[in-house]
């Protein structure tokens, strides 16, 4: 039922294309055409285009390309996983706010999602660029009932569920570069970030912040990015709707953590194996007081990479970048 407009939004979503009548809506809603009226001109300043057909009503004909909740819960119909959306246009970064989210009682389920980032991060403080309009910035706040040692594990689900996203929408193949990277052609077009609020023996919340290169072109990446960076727009060769990738990857999260709490990481481990570009392949591992050659193997079940190194021993690696 028409009552707001949002409400008003989402039926002329639904009616197609088809026009509404003004009346109609004004006499659902239990107030003026007028007011009607209203709700139309704020929909038009935040980007749509609702065209006024005379005697037939409102029909609304274009949708602007951004994050908003009305614009990714489109594409989620009616799935059960993400209880929030929380949208901003600009923000330093979205882990902090979704780590202030979190401890103000938000649920498992809570999206920060920024058309921009000023201060976006990687690991170790890292940056991470992210121009306004053309990717996807936000985290993720999850509350599973599990011990601290296998949150990391959450950065692996991550990982699989975007690059079925990826897929699913644009049609590439994202390979993932143990522990938190997703390459297209040998280029990075994802970063995920997972980070903690535990007690000793339980997880209160993990946060995962995930950025991904979506509309860039090439021009659009800052100089030092320009031979490591890519886009799923470049690797595909056509635009994307960032919403529709958006809701895509909150589904397959959704869908993944299911499948994990309900079945242990098995499944995952597999998922993430097949998607893998490091197992199997001669590699350094760069940490901060070593560096650990040798032959990426496999993933334990707690996420940690094991490299078979020249004299035949396995090495269990926790984190690091990996090198060729
Ligand atoms: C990551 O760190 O890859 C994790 C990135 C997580 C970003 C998300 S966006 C939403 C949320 N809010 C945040 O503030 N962060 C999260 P790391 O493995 O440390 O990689 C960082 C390195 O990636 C940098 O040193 C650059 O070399 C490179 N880089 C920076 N921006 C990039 C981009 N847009 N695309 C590809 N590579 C980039």
């Amino acid at each position: 039922k028409v009552k707001d407009k949002d409400s008003l939004l989402r039926r002329l979503m639904e009616a197609g294309g088809e026009p509404v009548s003004g009346q109609m809506l004004a006499d659902e809603a239990g107030v003026s055409r007028t007011a009607i009226w209203k709700w139309v001109r704020e929909l038009e300043e935040e980007g749509y285009t609702v065209r006024s057909v005379r005697k037939k009503g409102y029909v609304l004909e274009a949708m602007p390309d951004l994050l908003t909740p009305a614009l990714i819960r489109r594409h989620l119909k009616d799935d059960p996983f993400v209880s929030d959306i929380i949208h901003y246009e600009s923000v330093g970064s979205t882990m902090p706010i979704a780590h202030r989210e979190a401890q103000n009682g938000a649920s498992g389920g809570t999206v920060i999602v920024a058309e921009e980032q000023t201060e976006g991060r990687g690991r170790l403080a890292r940056p991470w660029s992210s121009t306004a309009g053309k990717g996807i910035w936000m985290s993720v706040i999850l509350k599973p009932d599990i011990p601290p040692h296998r949150a990391p594990q959450f950065t692996l689900i991550a990982a699989v569920s975007i690059c079925r996203a990826i897929r699913e929408t644009a049609g590439v193949e994202a390979r993932i570069k143990w522990p938190n990277d997703l390459l297209i052609g040998g280029r990075k077009v994802t970063g995920i970030l997972t980070e903690l609020q535990a007690d000793p023996d339980r997880v209160q919340a993990i946060i995962i912040g995930i950025g991904i290169n979506v509309n860039q072109e090439t021009e659009d990446f800052p100089e030092e990015l320009a031979d490591i960076a890519t886009s799923v727009r470049i690797q595909s060769g056509h635009r994307i709707d960032r919403a529709a990738l958006a809701a895509a990857v909150l589904r397959n999260i959704g869908f993944y953590s299911k499948i994990y709490l309900e079945e242990g990481f098995a499944p995952i481990k597999m998922l993430w194996e097949e998607n893998s570009d490091t197992i199997g392949r001669k590699v350094n591992a760069v940490m901060m007081r070593e560096t650990v050659t040798g032959t990426a193997i496999g993933i334990t079940e707690e996420g940690v990479l094991e490299i078979r190194t020249e004299d035949g021993a396995i090495r269990g690696i926790y984190s690091a970048d990996i090198e060729p």
